[in-house]
């Protein structure tokens, strides 16, 4: 087992519907610690950036749109093995193919407004956390 920090959003539809303590209580259920979190609402040059990855795939712009469309939760998440035990926590990407009790079951109504984010390899958390967070907005949990 190894001791990891994944990146992790509330999208704007979760968000939106309220559900931002829910989430978060999962997260914590599962063992996973927050040590960093704020809410943003990106701009349009922030979420292509994120998702440059994705820049050249048909629902790019979609994904832009819907990511820019309200403000969002951010989090660093810590724990065991903590990058696959969020990706477990969140479900597949489209909700209709979800496991039972994740959050994309429960929270999101479809693949394009799926809920959550969660980073799918320790390189990309590593990536995505230094997007959004400077070392000083990570706190480090003693206890
Ligand atoms: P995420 O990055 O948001 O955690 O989701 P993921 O790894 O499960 O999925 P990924 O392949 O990285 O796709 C990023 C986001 O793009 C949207 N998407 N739409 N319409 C589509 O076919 C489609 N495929 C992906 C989803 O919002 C997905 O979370
Ligand atoms: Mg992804």
């Amino acid at each position: 087992m190894a001791l990891e920090r994944t990146f992790s959003i509330v999208k704007p539809d979760a968000v939106a519907k309220n559900f931002i303590g829910s989430i978060y209580q999962r997260f914590e259920s599962a063992g996973l610690k927050i040590v960093a979190s704020k809410m943003v609402h990106l701009s349009r040059e922030q979420a292509e950036g994120f998702y440059a990855e994705h820049s050249e795939r048909p629902f790019f712009a979609a994904l832009v749109e819907f990511m820019t469309s309200g403000p969002i939760m951010v989090q660093v998440l810590e724990g065991e093995n903590a990058v696959l035990a969020n990706r477990e926590i969140m479900g597949a990407t489209n909700p209709a193919d979800a496991a039972r009790g994740t959050l994309r079951a429960d929270y999101a109504n479809s693949i394009d407004e799926n809920a959550v984010h969660g980073s799918d390899a320790l390189a990309s958390a590593e990536r995505e956390i230094a997007y959004f967070f400077t070392a000083e907005e990570i706190c480090p949990r003693t206890r």
